[in-house]
């Protein structure tokens, strides 16, 4: 099995979720928390504040991993990606646009999950209240959900 292992961070405060557009490379055109590749080196929980401040441009001090997802395409099962969500609540700096990420804020009721990911719908509802989980999604090659499997795990 080959296993990648990415970060995905997300800051939830004052009732709002920054998200940001992906500008290129992988899941482009979609908003999605901010994230990427472990370096060699870093720990998993460095790595996400790292993608956080190098395509946010903002720093945090703690950050909660809440989730691990892995996700595989039909066909392709042998090739895991290994996704580490964490949560941040409080930040320092100010969302700025780079190159690869437009950042925005979005109301916790107003999260465009038809522009997002589509696993997103299934663990945002327990992301959103702070509800550690793990996961399994099978994707399709048009990045369709189908196949998965959610489990809380506090
Ligand atoms: P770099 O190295 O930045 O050029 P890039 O191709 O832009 O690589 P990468 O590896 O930085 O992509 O990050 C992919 C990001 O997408 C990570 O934060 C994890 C996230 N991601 C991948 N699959 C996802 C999925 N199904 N749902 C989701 N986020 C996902 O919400």
């Amino acid at each position: 099995m080959n296993r990648k292992i990415l970060t995905l961070c997300l800051v939830q405060k004052d009732g709002r979720v920054l998200l940001g557009m992906k500008k290129r490379g992988f899941g482009m055109g979609k908003w999605n928390g901010f994230g990427g590749k472990v370096d060699a080196g870093e720990t998993v929980e460095e790595a996400a504040k790292r993608e956080l401040f190098e395509e946010a441009g903002i720093s945090v001090v703690n950050i909660e991993k809440l989730g691990v997802l892995d996700f595989s395409w039909k066909g392709k099962e042998q090739d895991v990606l290994e996704v580490n969500i964490f949560k941040a609540t409080d930040f320092s700096g100010q969302p700025i646009e780079g190159e690869e990420m437009k950042p925005r804020w979005f109301g916790i009721n107003e999260i465009p999950f038809e522009k997002m990911w589509p696993d997103d719908k299934f663990w945002f509802p327990l992301f959103l209240e702070n509800k550690k989980f793990i996961g399994k999604f099978i994707f399709d090659e048009h990045n369709q959900v189908i196949g998965h499997e959610l489990k809380e795990t506090n």
